[in-house]
């Protein structure tokens, strides 16, 4: 077990050593690239230590935006999955796979969900709440300000772009048309919707089994899958009227949905303190159309919410923490009874799929196992809403794993063994802005 100053270091370590000057690797080797969602989550734990980086990871993520310049600019907004600033060839799908060779900063043409509004928030607050308490820091304060600046308005334009591109017609349901872009990606809930997606007869070569044991990835058919998904995206030229119409695969994904919306309630707040009126109330709109809305996408079985095949109606009653981030997402339903006894059910937090569901796998990926940032996300949403004991023994919970294990990608709910990855570096941000005793969030 170590101290919470020997697993601080590490944690710090961990960051540095993934750095690459502006953006930070959510692991070496297996993930060689900038990630969407790692880098709002590996921006919280370098703003506990170095706040200066953390608003650098953001502005290096944003550099890859998509303008109204590129590909006919209805993607106008978009922010990849995946941007890559620099080539490496120890990952599949790597720069030269996705099409997009004409952008000066190349990046993947699918997106992942979008939480950025909510960490930005968070860091806003840290920087408002240190140069408060000690008057000589108040130049974070003035820089944090100096970055949203700049950052509000690219945020802005990547909410209008789900809304826009993702939920055409309005309904207040985003959809999703690649699993990859759920960030939870061979969950148990994409085996009925992804059956309809021919797999790729092309070929290609895996690296991911280069780093990790093929017991804890996903098996061939799901990349050949993968891959006719990526090809049919530039095959449309990332047109998002083509893809939403005829795309095989397209999913209101429970877990994008709840994250877009808390996001948006928190660019909602952004934008009343930064004086942008008029996006504050075309956000509250759809946050307001989804508030009703995802009511029809609770489950009576399994007493959450979860998502939809948006191609044929049918509810994936799935039951996947994705579905438990209702309090987050200031959901009419917090859920707060059915995490407690998913919690009863396992040691140490949420595991992605229930563990008394016929699909449960401990060891594979999205089918299972912990991921730390998504017990994060979850325990905030319920101590915001009330609920602080039940929030508090997930953070014990996730506080016991990471003393025992250090820094993984993901974890076995059944022993708490350290999974996929090493030296992880959202696991570790989780460590510093949540887990460590002295974290002032
Ligand atoms: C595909 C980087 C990413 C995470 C995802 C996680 C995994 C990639 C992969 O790694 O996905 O995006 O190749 O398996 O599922 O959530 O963002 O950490």
């Amino acid at each position: 077990m170590q101290s919470h100053e020997q697993l601080q270091t590490v944690a710090r370590e961990t960051l540095r050593k993934n750095d690459r000057g502006g953006y930070t690797l959510p692991t070496q080797g297996l993930y060689p690239f900038q990630w969407n969602w790692d880098a709002g989550i590996t921006a919280l734990g370098w703003m506990t230590f170095d706040p200066a980086r953390a608003w650098r990871e953001y502005e290096t993520l944003f550099s890859g935006q998509w303008g109204p310049d590129h590909f006919g600019g209805a993607n106008d907004g978009f922010l990849a999955q995946i941007t890559f600033h620099q080539d490496s060839d120890t990952y599949f799908p790597g720069p030269d796979q996705w099409g997009t060779d004409s952008l000066a900063i190349r990046t993947s043409s699918i997106s992942q969900p979008p939480l950025h509004a909510t960490m930005l928030r968070w860091m806003w607050k840290q920087a408002v709440r240190t140069s408060e308490r000690d008057k000589t820091l108040a130049p974070q304060r003035d820089m944090a300000e100096a970055c949203l600046q700049d950052l509000l308005p690219k945020v802005i334009a990547h909410h209008r772009w789900w809304y826009r591109c993702r939920d055409p017609q309005g309904t207040g349901l985003v959809v999703n048309i690649h699993p990859w872009e759920t960030g939870m990606d061979n969950s148990p809930a994409w085996d009925d919707p992804q059956s309809a997606v021919l797999p790729t007869q092309r070929p290609y070569v895996r690296k991911d089994l280069n780093h990790v044991d093929a017991s804890m990835r996903p098996p061939k058919v799901f990349y050949d899958r993968m891959v006719s998904l990526m090809d049919f995206n530039s095959a449309c030229g990332f047109d998002p009227k083509r893809i939403f119409a005829e795309c095989p695969y397209r999913v209101n994904d429970i877990g994008i949905i709840s994250i877009l919306q808390r996001s948006s309630i928190d660019l909602v707040a952004l934008c009343q303190e930064f004086g942008l009126q008029d996006s504050a109330t075309e956000m509250q709109q759809h946050v307001d159309r989804t508030q009703v809305a995802v009511e029809s996408l609770w489950s009576e079985r399994w007493q959450q919410y979860v998502s939809r095949n948006a191609r044929t109606g049918a509810l994936l009653d799935v039951p996947t923490s994705a579905g438990l981030m209702a309090a987050y997402a200031g959901f009419q339903k917090d859920c707060a009874d059915t995490v407690d006894s998913w919690l009863d059910e396992t040691l140490y937090g949420i595991p992605s799929t229930r563990s008394t569901y016929i699909g449960f796998e401990p060891l594979r990926y999205w089918r299972g196992p912990i991921w730390q940032h998504i017990n994060m996300l979850i325990a905030v949403g319920l101590a915001d809403q009330g609920h602080v004991e039940l929030a508090d023994r997930i953070r014990v919970d996730s506080e016991i794993l990471l003393r025992q294990q250090g820094f993984h990608e993901y974890y076995d709910p059944t022993n708490g063994r350290g999974l996929g990855g090493g030296e992880f570096s959202w696991t570790a941000a989780t460590y510093l802005y949540w887990i460590e005793p002295n974290a002032s969030r």
